[in-house]
């Protein structure tokens, strides 16, 4: 497979893909922008809703490859999650089989396992305590269950038409850990551009499902899968721990969002922030 140069970034007049915008040009992307909203700056991004399929079908046109990172990214109303998360995946996955694109990234989340419980005992956590990417999803919110949708998508793409994607079940992409959870499950910025560009160049990725984070002490899940790709995170959270534990606290395995590893997701409601 070529190396990939040209990609549509979807959702990206969002955090991540503003923080994206500006990183991933220097690995020699060039990006063209579709969101809902405008973009300020940014003359030719696409405007466009996911539900729009002929927009759709346009937007991904002589791309080589996709990321997708547009939807709801909390957690809503069903109704809504179905129409910009399920509907509006399915409808871009469709727009890239009828255009033959060749390679999705697709942003999945950490929540389409958020019921999982937390590696227990002191960090850093013994290989064999890490979370496997193979763990059974244990969506926390209707935003992970669309994020498990999205991953049986993206199979199902890949085993009946031979699209093929990387789903990055993303930790907390932020420019810093805001929270003690996120000192587990932080992706620096930097981190998570050297991750979309490893998702788009490795070979003969199939559908293949990776953990998106940097490379913390307190890590909670295995990056191998991440790693395989040619990832190789450089920045760790631990700097941020000794503030955010005096402010905040340790984690408390009695309480169920320090429990597991969707934080608050798992609330009824989710709380926030948190
Ligand atoms: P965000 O909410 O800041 O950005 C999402 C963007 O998608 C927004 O600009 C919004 O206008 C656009 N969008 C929403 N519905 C749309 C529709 N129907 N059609 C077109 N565009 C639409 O979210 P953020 O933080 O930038 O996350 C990006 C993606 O990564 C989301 O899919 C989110 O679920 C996922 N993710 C992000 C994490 C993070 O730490 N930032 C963690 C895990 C997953
Ligand atoms: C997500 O999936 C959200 O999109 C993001 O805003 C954060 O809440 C993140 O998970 C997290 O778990 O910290």
């Amino acid at each position: 497979m070529p190396a990939p140069r040209t990609v549509l970034l979807t959702g990206a007049a969002g955090g991540l893909g503003t923080l994206m915008r500006d990183l991933l040009p220097a690995f020699g992307y060039e990006l063209r922008l579709l969101d809902l909203r405008p973009i300020d700056g940014e003359p030719d991004a696409i405007t466009a809703d996911l539900a729009d399929r002929d927009a759709l079908r346009e937007a991904v046109r002589g791309v080589d490859a996709i990321i997708h990172l547009a939807g709801i990214s909390l957690e809503a109303p069903f109704e809504k999650i179905l129409a910009a998360n399920i509907e509006g995946t399915y409808n871009l996955y469709e727009a890239a089989r009828e255009e033959g694109v060749g390679r999705v990234v697709f942003a999945s989340s950490n929540h389409a396992v958020g019921f999982t419980p937390r590696p227990q005992g002191e960090p850093p956590f013994d290989k064999s305590a890490l979370i496997p990417i193979d763990t059974p999803r244990r969506p926390d919110t209707f935003y992970g269950l669309s994020k498990s949708f999205g991953e049986d998508l993206a199979q199902l793409y890949w085993d009946k038409h031979g699209l093929e994607t990387v789903s990055v079940r993303i930790g907390s992409c932020f420019p810093e850990p805001t929270s003690v959870r996120m000192l587990s499950v932080w992706m620096s910025p930097a981190d998570g551009a050297r991750l979309f560009h490893a998702a788009l160049t490795a070979e003969n990725v199939g559908h293949t499902v990776v953990y998106g984070s940097s490379a913390n002490t307190r890590l909670w899940w295995d990056l191998s899968t991440a790693r395989a790709l040619g990832y190789t995170p450089q920045d760790d959270s631990e700097p941020y721990a000794e503030k955010l534990i005096a402010e905040q606290g340790e984690l408390q395995p009695d309480n169920i969002a320090h429990a597991h590893l969707g934080g608050h997701f798992v609330n009824d409601p989710p709380i926030w922030p948190y």
